[in-house]
């Protein structure tokens, strides 16, 4: 039950002490963000994971992209473990780098040697693919920095290719001035399928990767007016993971730390419809009875991936460090690493 693991989990928490760091992601449900050392996103964990050197073990209560990122820039005596190895991203998912590699060849070969294209990719991506815009003199972004990373991006080159979700490109694209028709729909199951694929790409400024969220794709406009018509008065705050028109009809828009930060900014008796994860919305409502706070979707589910890490991995993976094993370790090879962290310190450039 609930009790014995609570029980057991806080017994391999203290017996394992400063060897071991806890980082839960802002989407994990409350029975996992109650252990955690620190919260916060993806990048922030990350990053967290280095300041740390006395831990060895990083237990990241996260998903699988996310491990690995905190593996590329941790210590190289610190070991990784993603409680459950199943809890991937099946947005991350979405672009697998022999499908980037065809992408950037089939560009090159309509476009030409000097089309100028920059890679970026979103941190909710695989090692190997920040590896590759590492290599191709591109960068990582996250929801915080995507609007900073663009204009860079647009100062190193004549075009963006954006992976993997096509959301937050476009809604990062739209603000940054660039037209709708400057903007191309990259399928990698069918590439260069419309008839007027190569003028198209001629003309556009950012190729964005077909791929999504399904959580955030659960919202939508008429959400937004249905809130509307019964609060004049709430405040829509979305995600730009989100598509457009929700987007562009939300009062604010930004990242889960934004999101956080704009609640926790909002004098007494403010009312939001939020458009995120339900277990950071749920837990927002919680810590700020003072506010109004709900999910636009009326049927929300949790990410389902981030559902898959439960205590019992937890209890699992920690009594397993208490015997000298190090089980569900995300390692990322060596040479990718490498060439990730270039990509990552790309980034890490720009927001110093
Ligand atoms: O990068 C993250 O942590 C995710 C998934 C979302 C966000 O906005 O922080």
């Amino acid at each position: 039950g609930g009790e014995e693991l609570d029980r057991r989990i806080h017994a391999a928490r203290e017996a394992l002490g400063e060897r071991l760091v806890i980082l839960g992601h802002h989407y994990q449900r409350d029975e996992i963000i109650k252990y955690a050392d620190y919260r916060g996103d993806s990048f922030k964990l990350a990053q967290l994971a280095a300041k740390r050197p006395e831990a060895d073990y990083i237990l990241f209560c996260g998903v699988h992209f996310m491990a690995e990122s905190a593996d590329v820039l941790s210590q190289p005596h610190q070991k990784v473990i993603l409680p459950n190895p199943a809890a991937g991203c099946s947005m991350a998912d979405m672009a697998n780098i022999a499908e980037v590699e065809e992408c950037w060849e089939m560009l090159h070969e309509t476009l030409g040697e000097d089309a100028g294209i920059i890679p970026v990719t979103y941190m909710n991506s695989a090692a190997n693919l920040k590896a590759f815009c590492g290599r191709h003199g591109g960068i990582v972004c996250t929801s915080s920095n995507a609007p900073g990373v663009i204009d860079w991006a647009f100062k190193q080159g004549k075009r963006v290719l954006f992976f993997p979700d096509e959301h937050l490109g476009r809604n990062t694209a739209t603000a940054y001035g660039i037209k709708d028709e400057q903007m191309v729909v990259w399928n990698p199951k069918d590439p260069m399928a419309s008839e007027d694929a190569e003028e198209e790409l001629e003309r556009s400024k950012i190729i964005l990767w077909k791929g999504y969220c399904s959580t955030h794709m659960r919202f939508s406009l008429e959400q937004i007016n249905k809130a509307r018509a019964e609060d004049p008065e709430v405040k829509i705050l979305v995600h730009p993971e989100c598509r457009r028109e929700v987007v562009a009809a939300a009062d604010l828009y930004g990242s889960t730390e934004y999101i956080i930060q704009q609640i926790e900014q909002a004098p007494a008796g403010t009312r939001w419809g939020v458009a995120t994860e339900i277990n950071l919305v749920h837990r927002l409502a919680q810590e700020h009875p003072e506010q109004s706070i709900f999910c636009l979707d009326p049927i929300v589910c949790p990410c389902s991936t981030m559902y898959r890490i439960h205590p019992a991995y937890l209890a699992w993976v920690m009594e397993a460090l208490l015997q000298g094993e190090v089980l569900n370790q995300v390692s990322v090879d060596e040479e990718i690493a490498h060439w990730a962290r270039v990509a990552l310190e790309r980034m890490l450039a720009l927001a110093a």
